[in-house]
This record gives C-alpha cells, sequence and structure tokens, in this order.
C-alpha cells in the first residue's frame, strides 16, 4: 500500500521565508502582515526593509526509527526491510544493516511522529509474519 506522507507536502524542511523573517524585530514579530521599518532619510522617501511574517507554523518534532541486532533474524531479511519499508538503495541497506548487525543498533532514517510510527509498525509487521525476532523502535531526536 503507499504511503501517504502528508507532511512532506505541507511542512518543507527549508522555510524560504526565514531569511526574511530574521529581520524581524522581535516586538513587530506577528503583529502584521507586512512590517515597514518607516524611517525617512530628509528626501521624503520611506527608508527601511520590508518584511513579511506569517502566521506561526510550527515543525514537526522528528523521531529516529531503529533496527535492533539480534542472532536469528536472516541478514537478507533486514536488507529486504530497509529498501522496502525505508526506500533505501540496495548499498545503503548492506551498509546499515552491517552497521546494526556490529553495533547492536543503527538508525533507518529520521520522520514525523506518526510516519515514524508506521514504519515501526511495518517491520514488526513484517518480522512477525515471517517468525522474525527482528526489533524496531523509534526514539525522538
Ligand atoms: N545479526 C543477524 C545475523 O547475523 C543480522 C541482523 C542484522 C539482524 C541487523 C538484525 O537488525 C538486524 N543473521
Amino acid at each position: 500500500m503507499p504511503e501517504l506522507n502528508l507532511y512532506r507536502d505541507t511542512n518543507r524542511t527549508e522555510d524560504p521565508v526565514e531569511p526574511l523573517r530574521r529581520h524581524v524585530p522581535a516586538t513587530n514579530a506577528g503583529k502584521d502582515d507586512k512590517n515597514v521599518d518607516q524611517g525617512d532619510d530628509g528626501t521624503g522617501f520611506e527608508t527601511g526593509t520590508a518584511t513579511k511574517t506569517r502566521p506561526k507554523t510550527k515543525r514537526p518534532s522528528m523521531y529516529r526509527v531503529l533496527l535492533l541486532n539480534d542472532d536469528y533474524t536472516p541478514m537478507e531479511f533486514v536488507v529486504m526491510i530497509l529498501q522496502e519499508v525505508f526506500n533505501r538503495s540496495s548499498e545503503d541497506s548492506w551498509q546499515i544493516m552491517m552497521h546494526v548487525h556490529k553495533q547492536g543498533v543503527g538508525e533507518c532514517g529520521v520522520y514525523p511522529y506518526e510516519v515514524a510510527e508506521t514504519k515501526v509498525t511495518r517491520v514488526m509487521d513484517a518480522a512477525r509474519k515471517n517468525q522474525h525476532p527482528l526489533q524496531c523502535v523509534m526514539e525522538k531526536k
């Protein structure tokens, strides 16, 4: 089933207005749609910087999704999970799997809460269905 990533379109990681917002004096922030610092240099023209503010939006908290090592889950199964659930390349997947195999734990990706939760569920469901003890957890970044 294709996953709907609702955060991707509406909450961009990069905020294009952020460089503008940095120039808004703190006292004006959030007051108006448009803030113009109305200086006058004697020419009769207003000087100053026009800046834009937006209604406050909050970036979602991000969560790491981690795979834990065990002695029984086949390496190929873990690689398949990384490719299918976390959209990792084959090379990337082998690297992550080997990292978990050697270090005991490794990061598969970082996502907003509900996306991370769905990924954990997909991994745990697939592991159970195939009778592997593979464990997948999430932690707040
Ligand atoms: N340690 C497992 C083995 O040797 C492979 C493995 C890697 C299992 C990563 C789980 O998250 C895991 N077959």
